[in-house]
Formats: C-alpha cells, structure tokens, sequence
C-alpha cells in the first residue's frame, strides 16, 4: 500500500513549499504540492516537481572518498567513515595546531534552509574549535543592512494579503521564476481590478505577463525611487500623519530627492520623466499598494542604498496602515526562534582562541584563500554550497581551491566543482532523508520534516557528521551530544510572541504553523519601526552610479562597454541541479540587444565570448528583446566544468562588495562580448 508522508522542500526559495510524498516499499513515487497549505496549494515548482530524479540519480555520492588525483581532476577512491573522519580531525587539529584555530574556514550557505542541517551543530563545531567565522553575505546581506537602516526591523506583507492589493510592483523580482507561490495571489488581485507592474532591466516571464514594464539601468533603483519620493513630495501627495507620527529626518529626505526631478532620474535609471512621474501618482493614491521587492534589487554596488530607499516608499505613501499595502522583501526575520542557543557562540570563549575568531566574508573567498596571511586559510570545510560555481571572482576562487596546500573537505549530494576540488568528500544525505526544521522567506510558517525514506548508500546528514567530528576532537560539552529533538526544542524555546508556545508536539501534529503574527498581519500599522528611536529612518545618503555601470568609469567602459546581469535561472536553482543535462551550455545563452548584436557581427544562435579584466567566458548569443541595448544578460550559476570553456558567468564578476552589508556585486559587472572565431 503506498503511503503518502509529509516533507518540506529544504531549497534556496522564499516559497519554503510543504510537500507530499507517496512512498511505495520505501521509495519515494510522487512529490506534490500539499493542499492544504495555505501558501503552497497543492502544486510545487516545475524544477522540484522532477525532484525525485535527482533522489534516485546515479550520480548522487554514497560514500566517503578520499582524493587520489590533481585538485579538480575528480579522481577519487572509496574509504570508510572512520577513516574519513580520523583523517579529517587529525588535520584540522594539525592545522589548528600549526596556524592556530582560525586558519580554518567553514564555508556554507543555502543548499538546505533547515535549521538543524544549515546552522545548528556545525556552528557548535566551528565555534568550538575557535574556527574562522564566516559572513554570509552571499545573498542578501546589502538588503538587510539597507532595510535595517530605513526601518530598523524587517518584517514583511504576508504573501496571502497580496491578494487584496490595488496595485502590485514587483521590483527586482522574478516572480514566476523564483517566487511562484506568490503568483496566485497576484491573480486574485487582478481578477478584483489590480494593476500589476515590473521593474527589471530583463523582460522575463514575469514582465511579460504585467501590465507594464519598467525597464530600469542596472543599479540605478535608488535613484528611481528617490526620483518616485521627489514627484510624491511635490504634488503633496504622502501621508503627512503617517510621516509625523512613525518617522524621523523628514526633512533630510525632503532635501534628499530635491534634485531628483524626473529629468534627473530620467538620466540615471533609463525611465522616461513622464512614465516617472504617472508610476509616483499612480502609487500613492491607490491604496492598498504592495511591493514585492526582491534581492535582485541588491545585487549591485548600490544594493544597500537600493533597499532602503525602496523600503521608504510604504512609509512615507503610509500604505502600511493597510492589509495588502507595504512591501515584502523577506518574512525571515519573524521566525524568532533561539537561534543562539542552537549555534552555542559562547562555545567561542571555551575555544583554544578563548575570544570570538576573525571573520571572513564569504563574498570574498578568493582573497580569503589567496591573501590572508595571519594565519592564511589551511583547511576549508564546505558544506550547503558550491563556491567554485556561485562565488565571484570564479578564476580566483578556482586558483585558491587548487593550493596544493589547502585540505579542503566538503559535504555534498553530488561530485560539483567545488567537491572535485576536495581532499575528502563525504556524501550527504537530502530533505527527504533527514528530519529539519524550517523557517521560509516567503511566508510565517514553521515546518517539521522528519526522513520519509531511506538515506542511499553511506549518506549522512551534517548534523551527524558534525557530531561525529565533535567526538573525534574531544569536545565533551553535553551540547555535541544533543539530538535533532533536543535542538528543535532549543529552538523552539523562545519568549517572543510570534513563537511562544509552540511545540515539537504540535508541529507533529500539525506539519506547518503560523506564527502567531496575526491575520491580518499589519507590522506597521501603527508604526513599531526600530530604526531611530522606534521610528523609521528617512535619512539616506546619496545615490551615485556603480562603478560598473554606464555611468561609471569610463576609462573602463571604453573598454568593456556592456552592462552585464546574470539572474536566477527557472530551471534551476542557483547550482544545485547543475548536473542536469539541460543545464549545461546549451541553455547558457547570453541574451543581448540588436543594437549590440550587429554591430559585433553576432547573429542569433552564434557561439559569443564575453571577457572583461577578470576572465572570459563562453556563451550562445540570444538576439531578443528582453533587454535595453547596452545591458546583457547571463544565466546566473552553472557549473563551470559543464560549461564549453571551462568557466561560468562568475568568472567576469568582480570581488567588490555592496555599498552596505559587504554583499557581492553579481550584477555590476562591465564586459564587452565579440563573435568567437570559426
Ligand atoms: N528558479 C529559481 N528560483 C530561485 C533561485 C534560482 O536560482 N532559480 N534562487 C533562489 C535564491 S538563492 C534567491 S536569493 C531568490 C532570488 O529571487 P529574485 O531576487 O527574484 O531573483 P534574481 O534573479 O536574483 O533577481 C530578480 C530580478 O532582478 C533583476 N535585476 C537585476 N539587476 C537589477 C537591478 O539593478 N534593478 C532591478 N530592479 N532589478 C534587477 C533580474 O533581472 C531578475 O529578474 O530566488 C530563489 N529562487
Ligand atoms: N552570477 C551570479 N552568482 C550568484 C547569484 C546570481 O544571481 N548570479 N546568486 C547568488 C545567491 S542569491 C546565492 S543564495 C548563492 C547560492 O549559492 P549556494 O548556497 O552555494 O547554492 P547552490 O549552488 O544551490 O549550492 C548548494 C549546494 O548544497 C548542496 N546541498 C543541499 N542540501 C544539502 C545538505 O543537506 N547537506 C549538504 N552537505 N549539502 C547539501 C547541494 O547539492 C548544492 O550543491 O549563489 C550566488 N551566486
Ligand atoms: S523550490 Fe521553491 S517553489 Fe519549488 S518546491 Fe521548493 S519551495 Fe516550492
Ligand atoms: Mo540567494
């Protein structure tokens, strides 16, 4: 008899989808969308609806393996978990020895967005040992730290009020792409007259389908919403009340937009001064307006100052007094669980260090490995991630993960560039395999999954594994010995109101539930920012043009004139199913403008080398009109191994960092492109 059991999908993704598997002598037949859950609604996304081949590909890694051939090469031989494990303490205590503690660096991010297997018992180890500490900044630090700076505290519209909207933007958000759990309510709201508008330097699949799209320069969206305030403030059409009750530096903001008049945003954003002005009446008169902004938005050298500016629009417009007005940028910061006390920093002081370690910024990885000297970067432990194909700089980063002097351990499901590039790999298990916690992105709801099926082979989750490390080090603090029951009960042993009193009982029971934020969930209605003295901040500083950008250096735009953005790809997400033969360099396709195309002698479909001073990388050129001329666009992450030169889009990303937050800057990226040869 087949039995259908609850998951959660553990993806990179804000729609943190509660699934269904039927599960027929202990393998998994179907993944569904649950039905029941009220954000997921019975369906789940075109890539994790073909999930089940990656579960059962013969690809997936079984067992621990150990390194027989150069760096990169992937030449491997099996060997047991105990030698794996002995070896791998018996170097990092070597290193730790040698260098001191910190000359090892974990390097992780969102392969899964459990608690348990993504923050829980390896921030116990690595703070333990005294490790390096790791900014992970890789996504979305440059919003955060721009929000924070506007409002103080981040929370979001629930997607369901979306629904009850008059007017919708989505500003840097592919939503049929990264989001689509939202789309149904987007539908309601234009079955009950909403308007719905993009604002995107790429006319996608979500562009496509709006009412209107708004083609933005790369980077330039601080000024355009500063451009949108400047029009608000003279025709008087904020909410004056609002702005005096829950807001501070009034003022400054005023003084701030003065010189954004349309024609001046005009220049900077690519908009035309009428279309700015309509889109700032338009807003603040209709009421409810919700704005789905998206980390698209941040991934420039104005990131920072791009989410704060845009966060100012609900405030100053007051759309936050209603259900289905405000913004949604991420619903993460209301899952106020105890965190701390899953990730044991005090463990730091019990460290050979005895203090908090240094920290690295995971943006950065490359200087990380090449440059650090006091101590350098002798051990790296990766885990939920694949640096060698997402992180910038991917030449550099490729160059540091090939020293021969690096051990380099990774955790993985599959053998990705970055695990061919390991000393030892040590197979892991998935979603489906180990029990989780989960917070979501997109929506207030915590979930439990516990293993529907087998693990396959020797495959373990990291909890395990850290636990095990945790053995073989000697850390006998009771913490290393915690189940994956006891950490969700610290978890969940939290005094804030939006959690209290729930219980693992309960999330037994019950699979998913909502946090106990209200329904409607009005954050902001009556102010509650924390930004200045409890009140929103509205003093930003001034917006300039990214360095690379058509407004930038023009000594290096002469050289590589063109505006290149690598976002997300619908099929994929971000490098994880970068196996898949339909994600290789047949889909990596750069689109570009015909207006750029021509004059290089590039026709559709000819095989085309973007370069810049960093590296080169080759492409199908894709002739269309999703982009404005002087902008190109690449698919973000694929596995440069499976790419035809050997490189991805990384490689012509520069390591400079976001104006706030130290984020990456994937999408200020200059580079000239021309018709490889016959
Ligand atoms: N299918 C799929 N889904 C995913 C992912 C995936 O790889 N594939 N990744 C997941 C992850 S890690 C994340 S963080 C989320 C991200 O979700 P999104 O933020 O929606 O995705 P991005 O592609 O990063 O950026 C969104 C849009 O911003 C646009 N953009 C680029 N530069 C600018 C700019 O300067 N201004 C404006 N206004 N727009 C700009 C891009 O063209 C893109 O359409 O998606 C998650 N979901
Ligand atoms: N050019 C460009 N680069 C980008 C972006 C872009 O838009 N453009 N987007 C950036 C963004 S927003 C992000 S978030 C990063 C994403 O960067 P990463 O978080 O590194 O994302 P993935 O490439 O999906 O790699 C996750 C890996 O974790 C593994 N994994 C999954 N579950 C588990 C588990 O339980 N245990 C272990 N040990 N491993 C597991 C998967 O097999 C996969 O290889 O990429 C960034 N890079
Ligand atoms: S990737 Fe996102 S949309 Fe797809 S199943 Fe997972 S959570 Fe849902
Ligand atoms: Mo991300």
């Amino acid at each position: 008899m087949p039995l259908v059991k609850h998951s959660v999908c553990a993806l990179d993704c804000p729609d943190a989808c509660s699934v269904l598997v039927t599960v027929e002598d202990g393998r998994a037949t179907r993944l569904r969308g649950n039905p029941d859950h009220p954000v997921t609604r019975g369906f789940l996304c075109a890539k994790v609806a073909r999930y089940l081949e990656r579960e059962y590909s013969p690809e997936r890694l079984l067992h621990p393996l150990r390194r027989t051939g150069k760096k990169g090469e992937g030449q491997f031989a099996r060997i047991s978990w105990d030698e794996a494990l002995d070896q791998i303490a018996t170097r990092l205590r070597a290193a730790g020895e040698e260098f001191g503690p910190e000359a090892v660096l974990p390097y992780s991010y969102a392969g899964t967005m459990g608690y348990l297997n993504g923050q829980g018992m390896d921030r116990r180890f690595f703070h333990r040992f005294g490790a390096s500490r790791l900014d992970r900044t890789i996504c979305s630090a440059a919003g955060v730290a721009g929000q924070t700076l506007a409002m103080g505290v981040r929370y979001s519209t629930p997607p369901e009020q979306f629904r009850d909207a008059k007017l919708i933007l989505a500003w840097g958000a592919n939503i049929l792409g990264t989001n689509v759990h939202l789309w149904p309510f987007i539908v309601e709201a234009r079955r009950n007259g909403a308007r719905f508008y993009t604002i995107d330097p790429r006319l996608n699949r979500t562009g496509r389908l709006s009412d209107k799209h708004f083609f933005v320069n790369p980077g330039s969206d601080a000024a355009l919403a500063f451009g949108l305030m400047h029009v608000i403030f003279a025709e008087g059409l904020e909410d004056a009340d609002y702005i005096a009750r829950h807001t501070d530096g009034i003022d400054e903001l005023r003084a701030r937009v003065a010189s954004y008049t349309p024609e001046a945003t005009e220049r900077l954003t690519g908009i035309p001064r009428h279309e700015i002005a309509a889109l700032a009446r338009e807003y603040a008169t209709t009421r409810p307006a919700a704005i789905r902004l998206n980390y698209g938005i941040q991934r420039s050298e104005r990131g920072g100052l791009a989410a704060a500016a845009v966060s100012l629009l609900p405030v100053i417009t007051g759309q936050w007094r209603y259900a289905g007005g405000g913004m949604q940028l991420s619903t993460s910061q209301a899952f106020r669980l105890n965190v701390p006390q899953l990730a044991r920093e005090d463990l730091q002081l019990r460290s050979p260090l005895g203090r908090p370690a240094r920290v690295v910024n995971m943006s950065q990885l490359a200087e990380a490995l090449l440059d650090l000297e006091h101590p350098p970067v002798k051990a790296l432990v990766v885990y939920n991630s694949n640096p060698a194909a997402i992180a910038p700089d991917q030449n550099r980063v490729l160059q540091g993960l090939a020293r021969e002097d690096l051990f380099t351990v990774v955790l993985e499901q599959f053998l990705t560039d970055t695990a061919r590039h390991a000393d030892i790999v040590l197979p892991a298990t998935t979603f489906l395999e180990h029990t989780d916690l989960y917070f979501a992105y997109g929506h207030y709801y915590l979930q439990l999954a516990r293993p529907v099926v087998p693990a396959p082979g020797e495959a373990r989750p990291n909890v395990e594994v850290f636990r095990q490390l945790a053995r073989r080090m000697g850390f006998d603090d009771p913490c290393f010995a915690d189940t994956e029951d006891d950490m969700i009960r610290t978890l969940l042993a939290s005094e804030h109101p939006f959690v209290r009193g729930i219980t693992l009982e309960q999330l037994e029971r019950e699979h998913s539930v909502r946090l106990r934020v209200g329904e409607p969930f009005l954050p902001f209605a009556e102010g509650g920012f924390e930004a200045s003295g409890g009140r929103a901040n509205l003093r930003l500083p001034d917006y300039e043009p990214p360095v690379e950008s058509r407004l930038g250096d023009a000594a290096l735009r002469t050289r590589f004139p063109l505006e290149m953005i690598s976002p997300k790809n619908d099929d994929s997400m971000n490098s994880t199913f970068g196996n898949r033969p339909d994600t290789d360099m047949q889909t990596a396709v750069l689109e570009m403008h015909a207006a750029d195309a021509a004059p290089r002698g590039i026709a559709d479909g000819d095989l085309v080398r973007a370069f810049n001073q960093r590296g080169a990388t080759v492409f199908t050129a894709k002739v269309n009109g999703s982009l404005q001329p002087g902008v190109v666009a690449a698919p973000a992450v694929r596995w440069p191994s499976r790419s035809q030169h050997g490189r991805s889009a990384n490689a012509l990303v520069a390591p400079r960092l976001t104006d706030m937050g130290g984020g990456p800057v994937f999408y200020s990226c200059l580079v000239q492109v021309e018709k490889c040869g016959d």
